[in-house]
Parts: structure tokens; C-alpha cells; sequence
């Protein structure tokens, strides 16, 4: 990396040694599990290139966005909500983050028996190593697991950090709560801003977001196909990135890859082999860099064709209504897009295992890997009624409990070779 992200990294105070500890093992992941793919679309360049200066290009962007007054904002769920704070002229990113390094970290200010991605977000603030949580203004929290609304008090001592209280159930007053939280945002970030959010800010914020997720579900719509035009792991890779990169440069460089994508489905070509088994990974986010468990599905003959988490249908699949002429009407519609989403978090969460459901015969499915990070309580317990559903359905399914770490990857592969062998019969 240059010279000049380095200057940049330590006027940002980040820790260089601890993150030249953290970055050092990337290189030689990424082409093991990534470059070394054969076949992969050539679309696939610029993303290579984002991860390959992770920490530097988009970051000088943000940087130079606050020396010319903007703010940054970070945020750590699908419900936080992009249109708001882009019509206020701020950037907004997100931090959740899937990397083991700065686990033990967080476990001095958490508890051990926590799910990993809260432990890794807290942890990267505290050992600095993280350019974007650096250059973030404040940081947005909200109410949904307990891990994490406990941990966003933690957090606030080492960055400010704002709470969105977001309901558990999606009944009228839920919705209502719901709608004053997104206008206490909107005062929030006006007041932190100092930009007031207009109609047509707004109007145009939510065409942005929209084009943003039309793209992505392009790209999902084309993992339909059999054989696969892209693996799961470079369709994952793109979802990730979708939370930081700048969204116009975003949508059109996914949009560039669909049309490679969608001239590999006429020709019949594909990354998997035609028959492959095609794989729904449904479950807890798999923020970057957390890449295993779709390495050791494709690494074993499977191919991941869709997953139902936040770091992918459940990112892009609502929309917010576009026709709305006044701000209340744009605001309205972005609760509502918002109460649409069906995290574990929702207490009952029933349309979540008709969405499986759907989505495992959308992309036609041979079966469900059920990914569960350690210790998060909501999709672990949820995993009863779509383990039911999918039962009914003849839709074989395995649970799989992991963390960031490689310690189990054996293990894993055991399972997994296991459970498509089975589904491939
Ligand atoms: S909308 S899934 S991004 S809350 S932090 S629940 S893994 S124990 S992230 Fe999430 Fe928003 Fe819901 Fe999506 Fe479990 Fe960990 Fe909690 Fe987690």
C-alpha cells in the first residue's frame, strides 16, 4: 500500500504496527480464496481492486469529504436509515465487521460468551486499526439484539454514539415508534450537519438507495441460473461491499458485471458445474471479511446461489416507495420500507420463514445451510421454525455455529461434505 495511506492512517490516529499485523495475512487469503477462481467474471476486476486498497482510496474519499465540511456517519444495520443521512450531504458507511483479529480486544470490555460481529465492531475501534471507524463523525446504534444495544453503551465511551430505538413487534404502535425514530434521526443528523434535509434531497437520496438495490437484486436474479454465472463467494464479496463504497460508483460497477453476467447465462457458461449443488446460506450477516463458510460450500462442489441475511436479500429486496411528494410521505415510506425487513429481532417473525421458503424455490435450491454466528440468540432460536417449515417443505437443512475464527474450518468442511453428498443423491 502507498506511502501516503500510511501518512494518511496515522493522521487518522490508527495504530500502524497493529494494523499492519491486521492487513498482513489478506494478500494471501484473498488469492487463495478469491484470485485463484477460475472462470471468474471479468466485472469481477473492480471489486478485486477495492479490496486490494481497502483501506486506502475509498477512505481518502471520506477524508476529503470532511475536509470540505461533510460528515461521516457509521452504522451497523439494514434499519439505519441511508436515504437520511445522504440528504443531509453526509457519507454513510457500515462498520459491522467479520474479521477474529480484533475479537480479544472487545472481550475486554464485553463479555466472552458474545456474538463475534459485536465483540470484532467494538474491538476494531479500540485497537484503532480500522480507517473507517476512524474517519466516522459518530456512529448510529440500534435497539435489536440485546448483545448489541448493551454494547452501543460500551462503544459511546470510545466514539459518540447515537441509538435508534427500533421496535420488536410490527404492530401499529410499533410502526408508529418506528416512523418518530426515523424524524428523530432526521433532526439528528440536520443538527449534526448542519444541512437541513429538503423534499427533493430526500426524493433523490431514496432514488440513489433504490438504484443501489435494483442492482443488487439484478445480480441475484442472475444467480438463478443454472449453472451459476458467478460463485457465491464473489456475489457475497459485492453484497459487503455494497455498505461502504460509494453508492453511485457501486451501482453502476454491479450493473457493468450483471450484463457480463447475463450474456454468461445465454451462452449456457457458468462458474459451478451445470447440476452443482445450488445452496440458500439463511441466517446471521457475514460482514467482510468473513468468508468461510461460502469457501468450504464452494470448496466442497456446492455453490451458493442466494443468501437470506443482511449482508444480502434482506439488504436490498424492500424498496422505498418512490412516489411520495412531501417529506412526511417520504419519511412514511422509509419506515415502512424498514418495518418490512425480517430480522430474528422481530418478535413473531413468521414472514422470515415464508421468505425462506420462497427464496429456496426462486433459486431452486437443493438445500439450506442455517449459519448461526455464536452466542446470537435471535436466529439461533429461531432456527426451530424454519427448520420446521423447511422440513414440511422437503427441504433438507443444516444448522452451522461459527465465529470468525479458523478453528473449526475442519470441521466444517466434515459437515458440509457430508450434507451435499446427501443432497446430491
Ligand atoms: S437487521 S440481522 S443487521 S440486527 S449482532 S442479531 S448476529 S447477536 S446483526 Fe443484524 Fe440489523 Fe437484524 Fe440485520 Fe445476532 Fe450478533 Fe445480534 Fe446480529
Amino acid at each position: 500500500m502507498s506511502n501516503d495511506w500510511r501518512k494518511m492512517w496515522a493522521d487518522l490516529g490508527m495504530d500502524l504496527e497493529k494494523h499492519d499485523e491486521f492487513l498482513a495475512p489478506l494478500p494471501g487469503i484473498y488469492q487463495d480464496l478469491y484470485l485463484s477462481q477460475e472462470n471468474r467474471p471479468k466485472g469481477m476486476d473492480f471489486f478485486d481492486f477495492v479490496v486490494g486498497d481497502i483501506h486506502g482510496i475509498r477512505v481518502r474519499e471520506l477524508v476529503d469529504h470532511k475536509s470540505s465540511g461533510g460528515k461521516v456517519v457509521a452504522s451497523f444495520c439494514v434499519f439505519v436509515p441511508d436515504e437520511i443521512t445522504i440528504a443531509a450531504e453526509a457519507a454513510s458507511i457500515g462498520l459491522c465487521a467479520g474479521a477474529q483479529f480484533p475479537v480479544p480486544t472487545g472481550e475486554k470490555v464485553l463479555p466472552r460468551s458474545l456474538c463475534p460481529l459485536i465483540k470484532a465492531s467494538v474491538g476494531f475501534k479500540m485497537d484503532r486499526i480500522c480507517p473507517y471507524f476512524q474517519v466516522a463523525d459518530f456512529v448510529v446504534g440500534e435497539t435489536t439484539c440485546d448483545g448489541k444495544k448493551k454494547a452501543w453503551e460500551i462503544l459511546d465511551e470510545f466514539i459518540p454514539t447515537y441509538v435508534m430505538e427500533l421496535p420488536q413487534r410490527k404492530e401499529e404502535p410499533d410502526k408508529k415508534l418506528w416512523l418518530e425514530e426515523i424524524r428523530r434521526y432526521k433532526e439528528k443528523i440536520e443538527n449534526e450537519t448542519g444541512n437541513e434535509v429538503t423534499v427533493e434531497k430526500l426524493a433523490d437520496a431514496i432514488k440513489l438507495v433504490n438504484r443501489k438495490r435494483a442492482a443488487l437484486k439484478r445480480l441475484y436474479n442472475a444467480r438463478k441460473a443454472d449453472p451459476a454465472p458467478i460463485s457465491g463467494k464473489d456475489a457475497l464479496l459485492i453484497s459487503e461491499l455494497a455498505f461502504f463504497d460509494d453508492p453511485s460508483r457501486f451501482t453502476e460497477k454491479v450493473n457493468t458485471l450483471c450484463d457480463e453476467l447475463e450474456e454468461r447465462i445465454t451462452k449456457g457458461e457458468g462458474i459451478s458445474r451445470k447440476g452443482a449443488p445450488r445452496i440458500l446460506v439463511t441466517g446471521s450477516p457475514q460482514p467482510i471479511p468473513s468468508w468461510k463458510l461460502h469457501a468450504v460450500i464452494e470448496g466442497s462442489g456446492g455453490v451458493v446461489v442466494c443468501e437470506e441475511t443482511c449482508t444480502g436479500t434482506r439488504y436490498f429486496e424492500n424498496t422505498v416507495r418512490e412516489d411520495g411528494s412531501t417529506l412526511d410521505e417520504h419519511l412514511a415510506a422509509i419506515s415502512e420500507r424498514g418495518l418490512g425487513i425480517n430480522c430474528a429481532c422481530f418478535s413473531p417473525n413468521e414472514a422470515r420463514v415464508d421468505d425462506i421458503i420462497r427464496l429456496a424455490r426462486e433459486y431452486r435450491v437443493d438445500g439450506v445451510v442455517y449459519y448461526n454466528l455464536q452466542f446470537c440468540q435471535p436466529y439461533s432460536i429461531e432456527y426451530r421454525k424454519v427448520e420446521k417449515a423447511l422440513q414440511e417443505a422437503g427441504m433438507p437443512v443444516i444448522k452451522i455455529e461459527s465465529d470468525f475464527s479458523d478453528e473449526d474450518t475442519g470441521q466444517l468442511q466434515t459437515r458440509l461434505q457430508a450434507f451435499l453428498e446427501m443432497i446430491e443423491r
